[in-house]
């Protein structure tokens, strides 16, 4: 029994082994298969992203901008030194930001087939020159021989698109011509004083937080000067007063920040400078303070906070002030004067009297008219300031007339300066009229900020 049972045991003990030895096998074969089904599939993912269709990423371009990847695959490297990407417009679909040296692959197999525009979204680079244009899913009986054909129309495509695009904000500009403005609010009203009793004209301005509508749609928090009594607008109130004038400014700060006003270009006495901190407190959220002086012309010159101006100035709290009018050569007649304040940063941004292109209005004139324009720099940086077709005749700086007026197409308007520029409206037509720092104008949307027209009827 003794051996039997040992060999019985022995048996057993061999077909456990046996078992073990098999069911060890097994496992390793499926390992094996596993490894085998693993690397079959990195293979094809390899032979996948070989066949990817390259891009390379540069400052400031996407190489090459005309992309129709056969398997919908992007290879997308940046050959540059800063942090790229390359997004599809329209499309929630981007590799992550690459640095130099960076590669994604980008999957737009998903896309339905079309012609897509293809940028890098940081900040600046798509106008800088990273655009292009993506092409997915068959173009239609083109072979490799017509490749090049397909993608040219591609481009077209595009470019009717974005013809369409940009013809957009010239449409509502050319609107308001026959509706009246796009947006609500129009900067610079004329500001009427209260006469007091010993003929001092006093004008109650208060300061305060609003809405304004900068363009279509588009509505920020503005600090904004208004009349006691009525609207704030951005710019604020003109006020225009005649030399001699005893004049009282009283402002009320309903503001969340402590505030003053800065006569710029203005003869002032230096406590009415408005310089908190050197000339007078800075007032209060709450209390009020009274500018007062002598009106001395003649003068063009602009009121604005000097306290956290960097801010408060570009966000709304500005406005022009004028003193007499301004002489001009003989035989001129000036049938209107035109406030143009510039402005390029804080809420209100890119701007002409506190409105972007579509929402700035047009001057109109009469042939043969003459239009004096007054242009305040209220923003950060310098606007050349381009006029179509009619010559604009500087006749002051900084509201000094010039002993000789100068002719110009193009007026350099640096922060803080005023020039004054008489405009004979001589021929017909709308002309555009705008900085010619060009992205101050143009967009890959079209015309917007510092765009509007002269329109000789
Ligand atoms: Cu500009």
């Amino acid at each position: 029994m003794g051996p039997r049972i040992d060999d019985e045991q022995g048996f057993g003990l061999t077909t456990v082994l046996f078992t073990l030895i098999a069911v060890v096998c097994a496992f390793a074969a499926l390992a094996v298969a596993a490894a085998a089904m693993s690397s079959s599939n990195d293979a094809k993912d390899a032979a996948k992203a070989a066949s990817a269709t390259a891009v390379s990423l540069t400052e400031f371009r996407i190489n090459p901008a005309d992309l129709a990847p056969a398997n919908g695959l992007l290879k997308v490297a940046n050959d540059g030194s800063v942090v790229h990407n390359l997004a599809v417009k329209g499309e929630d679909l981007t590799t992550p930001d690459l640095k130099g040296g960076e590669s994604a692959t980008l999957d737009v197999s998903g896309l339905d087939h079309g012609t897509y525009a293809v940028f890098c979204s940081i900040p600046g680079h798509a106008e800088a020159g990273m655009k292009g244009v993506l092409t997915v899913g068959a173009t239609g009986g083109h072979g490799a021989m017509t490749a090049g054909t397909a993608s040219e129309d591609a481009l077209l495509k595009t470019s009717d698109a974005d013809d369409e695009r940009m013809k957009e904000p010239v449409t509502a500009f050319v609107g308001q011509l026959t509706d009246g403005p796009n947006t609500e609010g129009i900067g610079n009203p004329p500001m009427e004083p209260k006469i007091l009793a010993d003929g001092t004209k006093q004008f109650d301005l208060v300061a305060r937080i609003i809405d304004w509508e900068v363009e279509p749609g588009k509505t920020v928090r503005a600090w904004a000067y208004g009349p006691a009594d009525g609207e704030p607008s951005v710019p604020g109130p003109l006020i225009k007063v005649s030399s001699g004038d005893k004049v009282r400014v009283v402002l009320d700060n309903q503001l969340p920040q402590s505030t003053s006003i800065h006569f710029h270009g203005i003869d002032v006495p230096n406590k009415m400078d408005g310089v908190p901190d050197v000339t007078q407190e800075p007032i209060k959220p709450g209390e009020r303070f009274a500018y007062e002086f002598v009106a001395k012309g003649p003068a063009v010159g602009m009121y604005h906070s000097h306290h956290h101006a960097e801010h408060q100035v570009p966000d709304g709290l500005l406005g022009a002030f004028l003193i007499d009018d301004l002489p001009v050569p003989a035989g001129v007649t000036v049938s209107q004067r035109i406030p143009m304040v510039l402005n390029d940063a804080g809420v209100i941004g890119l701007s002409l009297n506190g409105k972007s292109f579509p929402a700035t209005l047009p001057t109109i004139a009469k042939q043969g008219e003459w239009v004096l324009i007054d242009y305040f720099n209220e923003g950060l940086q310098i606007h050349p300031m381009h006029l179509h077709g009619l010559p604009q005749l500087v006749i002051a700086k900084d509201g000094f007339p010039l002993a000789q007026p100068v002719s110009m197409d193009t007026v350099n308007v640096a922060p803080g300066e005023r020039y004054s520029v008489l405009v004979n409206a001589s021929l017909p037509g709308v002309w555009a009229w705008h900085c010619h720092i060009l992205n101050h104008a143009e967009s890959d949307d079209g015309m917007f900020g510092m765009v509007t027209t002269f329109i000789v009827q």
